[in-house]
């Protein structure tokens, strides 16, 4: 090498060294290069832009891109354009997609401990569900993504869950009898919606607003944020707030794509996963509050359901959540408990 090519090459090398000699990421585990690379991130979402997950993902491409000096991209996808939880996570699995945050709901069939959150009534606060859900069950519930291709960097918030429908308000147990309603594909919610007498139909989230425009379904539930970003308020008249059931949103990324990430980059995901998640909580807390006052302006008929019918609704699907709570396991349900317990004494 000519003289001046080598101190050319020294000087460009050098310092691209010393960062890398700083993390150390060849010892500690990780790619066996270091530092930063020029990486692309394909990231997808159910949800539309507007709803707080897709906030908190732009969030989240942002911090990326600061914290690689841009040299990690991360490309969004909102509104399921990339499929829905299941394809996208499939997608993960196979190495065709880099970044997903599905609810757990529809992961039960890959890990079936996930449907304890599908119980309902467990939780009455979001911070009742976040002390389960960044403690101990949640984060070893995590442990388990690895083996199935999936790598998880936490959770954010999909919310608390309330019926819409197309026939009358629902205020007591008896209400549900009879109407169709969308379920998410989890058996936990097809059965408990079966034992209070309605007529449970499970389909991908994709599909919703249209079985509900043409009447395929009466009704369906989720959280206030996602009736008013998904527009189902312009094909359902009523709102019923039963808050029956919290759903997670698990932040998912490709084991393939991880594997290949160095220690550094490893750390700016999952950061920025964690501070994008903090805020995404934040805005859906506002946001399921904003939306309620939305929806009425909106002109849908909002009713209340009283503590006592609620409790009424949790002894009818007592004998369905007894029955998983033996497949998933009793004592992953007791700690979830007792951790509700405790939130709930602070
Ligand atoms: C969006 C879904 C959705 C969920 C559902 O991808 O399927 O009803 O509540 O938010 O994860």
């Amino acid at each position: 090498m000519k003289n001046w090519v080598k101190k050319l090459a020294i000087g460009v090398a050098l310092p691209g060294m010393l960062i890398l000699g700083g993390c150390g990421a060849t010892k500690t585990g990780g790619s066996e290069k270091g530092g930063i690379q020029e990486r692309t991130i394909k990231a997808g979402i159910g949800l539309n832009e507007d709803h707080p997950e897709g906030q908190g993902l732009k969030k989240f491409k942002e911090l990326v891109e600061k914290k690689s000096g841009g040299k990690m991209k991360v490309q969004n996808f909102y509104s399921a354009t990339l499929g829905d939880d299941q394809k996208m996570t499939e997608a993960l699995q196979g190495g065709l997609q880099e970044v997903t945050i599905p609810s757990t709901s529809p992961l039960v069939g890959m890990i079936k401990e996930y449907g304890i959150f599908d119980f309902p009534f467990v939780f009455n606060t979001e911070q009742e569900a976040y002390s389960v859900l960044d403690g101990k069950v949640g984060q070893e519930l995590l442990k388990k993504l690895p083996e199935h291709k999936l790598v998880g960097l936490g959770y954010w918030e999909n919310g608390f869950r309330n019926l819409t429908n197309s026939k009358h308000p629902v205020k007591t147990a008896e209400d549900f009898k009879g109407l169709k309603i969308r379920t998410m594909q989890n058996e936990v919610h097809l059965d408990a919606f079966k034992k209070l007498g309605a007529n449970p139909s499970p389909m991908a989230f994709s599909e919703v607003f249209t079985a509900l425009e043409g009447k395929t379904v009466d009704g369906q539930e989720n959280p206030l944020a996602t009736i008013k970003s998904s527009k189902y308020d312009e094909v359902q008249p009523y709102l019923s707030m039963t808050k029956h059931v919290y759903t997670p949103f698990v932040f998912l990324v490709s084991k393939q794509f991880w594997d290949k990430l160095s220690k550094e980059e490893q750390k700016i995901m999952r950061d920025s996963a964690q501070e994008a998640g903090k805020y995404q909580r934040d805005l859906n807390r506002k946001e399921n509050e904003k939306a309620l006052e939305d929806l009425k302006k909106a002109g849908m008929k909002v009713n209340e359901v009283s503590d006592a019918e609620k409790e009424k609704m949790k002894e009818i699907v007592k004998p369905v959540t007894d029955k998983y709570a033996k497949k998933f396991g009793q004592d992953l349900v007791d700690e979830m408990m007792s951790e509700v317990e405790k939130a709930r004494k602070k």
